[in-house]
């Protein structure tokens, strides 16, 4: 019995170090110039796993060769709207319609030079009014 149990507990070592060793890193080096959010399994498979196959961005990735090509980029293949060049630089996955680049904010900038104009009109109107 203590036999069994102890080749159980070495069969198991064994297939745990198989399935840590068979991940595919060599796909990672494609996306060296994206963001590390990017650089995940998930970005190809629907889970981190590599179970439940691949997603919409993994099979558009498997049928251009495994590469990031021109094309591959401009496709949406999650439908989300966004292009899978504009979510792979954004840090989002481009296989899952649930992420999403953010909307982008009018920001600082856009506020100052508002400001700034109405400053400007303010000035030039209290100005006309003293002569
Ligand atoms: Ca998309």
């Amino acid at each position: 019995m203590k036999r069994e149990i102890k080749f159980l507990f070495y069969f198991i070592l064994f297939i745990s170090l198989i399935s840590v060793t068979s991940g595919r890193p060599m796909y990672m080096k494609t996306f060296v110039d994206f963001p590390d959010e990017v650089k995940v399994c998930t970005t190809c498979h629907v889970q981190s796993s590599g179970y439940g196959g691949l997603n919409p961005f993994g099979k558009d990735f498997y049928e251009s060769g495994k590469s990031l090509t021109p094309e591959l980029m401009q496709l949406d293949s999650d439908g989300d709207l966004f292009s899978n060049i504009e979510e792979l630089r954004a840090g989002t996955n481009p296989g899952d319609s649930g992420s999403t680049p953010k909307e982008e904010s009018p920001g600082m900038t856009a506020i100052i030079a508002i400001s700034a104009i109405t400053l400007l009109v303010i000035i030039r109107h209290t100005g006309k009014k003293r002569k």
